[in-house]
């Protein structure tokens, strides 16, 4: 019997319900009897999420783009270390709200940073270890970028750029579904919070059996 448990991920642009569904999720995997851990990226550490704060607040210096990519990657092997690896070896599973199809999205397609140089960190910091399922909750830039601006608080460095960044990531998310189509199910997330739940439930339960 395999007892490593499942390493799930949860991926889109700015606002297209990840926060929002991860409680959801949870709920859904604990009432299959499965023992679930729940974190985020950046963060997930009390190193990471000191990164995660320079990374999304930092204002007073411009932060190039490879120190953002090797914060990210960074921030990533405390996670990895700490959480995601022991977590998993436990048979816990773990739903993880962004990880490393982020970066290419952001970094690769947002930054312009070289998607090689991507592979060759997360080679690096994650050896073999990827997903089992990654969530892609997919809704039009423009849908996203209403939700997260009509929500409470200030937006931080990322939430802060423009529509042509926005679109770039969408599109690295695109492919990456497109090249990884057993690993990434994309979910259309502009419907009603029902329907992409019930959509949700249908992605997750070929993991189950
Ligand atoms: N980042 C991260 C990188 O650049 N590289 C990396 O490698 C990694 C890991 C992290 C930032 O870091 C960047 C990307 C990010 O910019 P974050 O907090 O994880 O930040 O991500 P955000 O996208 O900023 O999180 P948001 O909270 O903006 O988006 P969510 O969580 O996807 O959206 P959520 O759930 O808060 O929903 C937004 C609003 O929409 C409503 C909700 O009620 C909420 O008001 N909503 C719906 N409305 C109608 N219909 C539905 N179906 C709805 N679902 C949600």
């Amino acid at each position: 019997m395999n007892s490593k448990g499942k390493f799930i991920t949860l991926e889109g642009g700015e606002g297209v319900g990840k926060t929002t569904n991860v409680p959801f999720i949870k709920d859904y995997l604990l009432s299959q009897n499965i023992p679930v851990v729940v974190t985020r990226e950046p963060g997930g550490t009390q190193l990471a999420e000191k990164i995660r704060d320079l990374l999304l607040h930092s204002n007073d210096e411009a932060v190039t783009s490879h120190a953002e990519i090797l914060l990210m990657f960074a921030a990533r092997a405390q996670h990895l270390n700490h959480v995601i690896k022991p977590a998993l070896a436990q048979g816990q599973w773990v739903l993880c709200d962004r990880f490393t199809d982020a970066t290419y999205a952001y970094q690769g397609g947002g930054r312009g940073m070289s998607l090689e140089a991507i592979q060759w960190l997360e080679n690096f910091v994650q050896a073999d270890l990827r997903p089992d399922l990654t969530l892609l909750l997919d809704v039009p830039v423009v849908t996203g970028m209403a939700r997260a601006k009509n929500r409470a608080g200030q937006l931080d460095r990322f939430e802060s750029e423009q529509l042509e960044f926005f679109n770039r990531v969408r599109q690295v998310y695109l492919n990456q579904a497109q090249q990884y189509p057993e690993r990434i199910k994309i979910i259309q997330a502009d419907q009603a919070l029902t329907v992409v739940q019930q959509a949700i439930v249908g992605a997750l339960k070929p993991l189950l059996v």
